[in-house]
């Protein structure tokens, strides 16, 4: 039975990543972090067959001692602070986790190999924020990275420090390139997430309007589900590489915010959309759309979700949630 250690496990990724490789017979940890986290029920809800480890990116010591109790063939390294706004007020904070937890990982994960480097493979989630103020239309493998916010620049120092681990140590240490992808279980912050749940409560007559930042930027999105298909695809590869995974179409929020509110009957969303500065961001990210050639041919990696039917999944969902509680 492979056993499969996945930090991040309590973000959509990880629960989506843990069903997959739970059907597929893995033996799969997940490493949580602090005391009494109030997300431990969700896992065990969730995925009761995943053992939680506790352990902290930026706490080496327990990255060792994680990798001790789970003796996993494949890493997983899906932990991050992830929300990018926030990552202004806090450049530190997401440095130390979001860039110098990698290297943590990956200096834990070499030393726990010992004498046989490639005993552990390791997934390294980068990012398409890394492209930044993008210097290539759409944005590849190859393309020249230029973040644009402090968790940009954390996502470039842990994927460079994924293929120089590959390149100085020989090891089986992989980076997917993730352009934005999103599920039901997607957090709140987020704007795909943000507006599903806003037209639910405006469909349901609990709100009236929605606020939001920049609505002209365009990003690549697909579903969650799909990707940690592509994560474990790269890890079964008899030679680690680094990959896009995008859906190759890229989308406005105003064509966001069409989709989700004709999903509850309102053509005309005018009224019920307002901008704020707050949600502005001090260097936004305008365009993004990922060429996944090489995941297609090598990988044979393809998403399933269009933009239509994931925006319209995460409307429901969130319709159906609030029936089921408010009974609206
Ligand atoms: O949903 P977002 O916050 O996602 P963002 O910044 O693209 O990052 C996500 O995808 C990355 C992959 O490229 C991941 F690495 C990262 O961890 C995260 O998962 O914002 C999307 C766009 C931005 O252009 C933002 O300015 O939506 C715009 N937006 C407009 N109004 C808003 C809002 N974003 C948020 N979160 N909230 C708003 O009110």
């Amino acid at each position: 039975m492979p056993r499969a250690l996945i930090t991040g496990i309590t973000g959509q990724d990880g629960l989506y990543l843990s069903e997959l490789l739970l059907s597929k017979g893995y033996e799969v940890f997940g490493l949580i972090r602090g005391q009494a986290n109030p997300k431990f029920d969700l896992v065990r809800q969730t995925v009761p067959g995943v053992t939680l480890l506790t352990g902290d990116l930026t706490d080496f010591s327990s990255l060792v001692r994680a990798l001790e109790s789970a003796k996993p063939d494949e890493v997983y390294n899906l932990g991050a602070i992830s929300f990018v706004a926030y990552s202004w007020e806090n450049a530190m904070v997401t440095t130390d986790v979001t860039g110098k937890g990698v290297l943590n990982m990956l200096e834990a994960v070499r030393l726990y190999a010992g004498g046989d480097i490639r005993k552990v493979r390791f997934y390294q989630a980068s990012s398409s924020e890394m492209f930044g103020k993008v210097q290539e239309v759409p944005q590849r493998e190859s393309t020249l990275l230029w973040p644009r916010s402090p968790y940009g620049v954390a996502k470039v120092f842990g994927h460079y420090m994924t293929i120089n681990y590959r390149e100085s140590y020989g090891m089986h240490a992989s980076s997917g390139i993730l352009f934005n992808h999103e599920s039901p279980r997607r957090g709140p912050e987020f704007v795909t997430r943000k507006v599903s749940l806003a037209v639910a409560r405006i469909a349901a007559g609990l709100q009236d309007t929605i606020t939001l930042g920049n609505l002209d930027a365009k990003r690549d999105w697909g579903f969650a589900g799909d990707y940690v298909e592509g994560m474990w695809r790269m890890l079964q590869q008899d030679e680690p590489d680094d990959y896009v995974l995008s859906t190759e179409q890229t989308h406005s929020i105003r064509e966001l915010l069409d989709v989700a509110f004709d999903e509850v009957g309102i053509s005309d969303w005018s009224d019920k959309v307002g901008q704020d500065p707050r949600f502005m961001r001090p260097a936004e990210v305008e365009l993004l759309i990922g060429d996944s050639t090489k995941a297609h041919e090598k990988l044979g990696w393809t998403p399933k979700v269009t933009f239509d039917e994931l925006v319209r999944m995460m409307v429901r969902s969130d319709v159906e949630a609030l029936a089921a509680t408010t009974g609206r």
